[in-house]
């Protein structure tokens, strides 16, 4: 788990502040806490990755994932089952069956020859040969899969400044609705939060965000549509920095209004954010659509080129039957699936947890 989201504890003496303010505050807006910095350390400690917690019990918040992944799970455990039954051995048959949905669940094509290499290799040895285990074998090796990608990130919130998390992605892929979840976790762990809009390739793009700001009680620093996403941004964290935000999360455009590159705007907000706080952005957080499959992997790719992309979010798996791409991104993929997205509502993301995923995608059909 991520322990960015630690609760942290009020300072009821400290004055709240009057905010500023292109989106009002509701009245609602917790009182401003002053963050101490030191108390609960940031980091992610070997702890957090545990896999050895005992699987979670049913009605539990596992079970409510595995609800909304229920069309990922159907696609492996109905169709794993499908291939399944009445079988006596496994055989060639059975095999390219399985290649046949491994590959169409998104798995991918190195990592499904990779799982039927090792089944093949133990159904020689005489080590695999019930169809009923292959299941569990499947799901022992598809764990592996994630844990591996599962690295420890080494996050620390900054003792001094805004925590800023710069939010990147092709259009659509759900930058400025994630940003949306994102800023309601920080607020429930007691943190403030500022959201800065840096699409400005519409104008529908600023309100968007900004009624993200008026749900979850935060201010939106914004400029008009069409002004320099960098000059917004540089604002956006002068703002942050003298109300003591401990937060600032960033919306940016998945595509341009001019015929600048994406990729050199997104550098040059980088650039700029950096002149204003030497650390900033601390998380470049790549926001990818599980529903494009593959395509996902080519995008996450380009980001890390052009921008160095330190933390992904995976959105829309709760409308997929391919969550496949979830193990195709950890063994892909050296920065750290951090989120996964699994509806439109305000609470529906989830940090990511390897076990977890990997039991609600092989959990039975209720
Ligand atoms: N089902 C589902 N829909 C999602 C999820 N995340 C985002 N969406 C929807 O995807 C659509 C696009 O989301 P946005 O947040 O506007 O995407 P964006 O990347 O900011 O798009 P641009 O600003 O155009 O680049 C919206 O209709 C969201 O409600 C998710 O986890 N599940
Ligand atoms: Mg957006």
């Amino acid at each position: 788990m991520l322990n960015w989201f630690k609760k942290k504890t009020q300072q009821p003496d400290k004055p709240e502040e009057k905010r500023e303010t292109e989106t009002p505050s509701t009245p609602d807006f917790p009182p401003q806490t002053s963050v101490n910095r030191g108390e609960g350390k940031e980091e992610k400690h070997a702890d957090d990755f545990s896999t050895s917690q005992p699987p979670p019990q049913k009605g539990s918040f596992f079970a409510r994932l595995s609800e909304k992944l229920d069309k990922t799970k159907v696609n492996f455990t109905y169709q794993l089952d499908t291939i399944l039954l009445g079988k006596k051995e496994i055989d060639y048959d059975l095999l390219d069956e399985l290649e046949e949905l491994l590959i169409t669940a998104d798995i991918g094509v190195d990592t499904t020859e990779e799982l039927l290499e090792s089944i093949r290799r133990r159904v020689k040895r005489n080590e695999l040969s019930d169809p009923e285990k292959l299941k569990g074998f499947l799901k022992k090796e598809v764990k592996k899969y994630i844990l591996s990608g599962e690295e420890d990130a080494a996050l620390v919130m900054p003792k001094k400044g805004p925590f800023v998390i710069m939010v990147i992605g092709v259009n659509g892929v759900g930058k400025t609705t994630t940003i949306g979840k994102i800023a309601h976790k920080f607020m429930a762990s007691g943190r403030s939060v500022m959201l800065a809009a840096g699409d400005t390739f519409r104008a529908a793009a600023v309100s968007q965000l900004k009624i993200w700001g008026e749900r979850n009680g935060v201010p939106v620093v914004a400029h008009r549509e069409g002004a320099d996403p960098s000059s917004v941004v540089f604002d956006a964290l002068s703002s942050a920095i003298a109300k003591d935000i401990d937060v600032l999360l960033v919306d940016t455009a998945g595509r341009m209004h001019t015929k600048d590159n994406l990729m050199e705007e997104l550098k040059k907000i980088k650039r700029v954010m950096g002149k204003k706080l030497p650390a900033a952005p601390h998380e470049t957080l790549l926001v990818l659509d599980a529903t494009t499959g593959q395509n996902a992997i080519s995008q996450a790719r380009l980001f890390d080129d052009a921008v160095d992309i330190t933390g992904l979010a995976l959105t829309k798996l709760d409308g997929t039957s391919k969550g496949g791409i979830v193990i195709n991104i950890c063994r892909e993929m050296k920065v750290p699936l951090r989120f996964i997205g699994v509806g439109e509502q305000i609470d529906d993301l989830r940090d990511f947890d390897a076990e977890e995923f990997a039991e609600a995608l092989f959990a039975e059909k209720k």
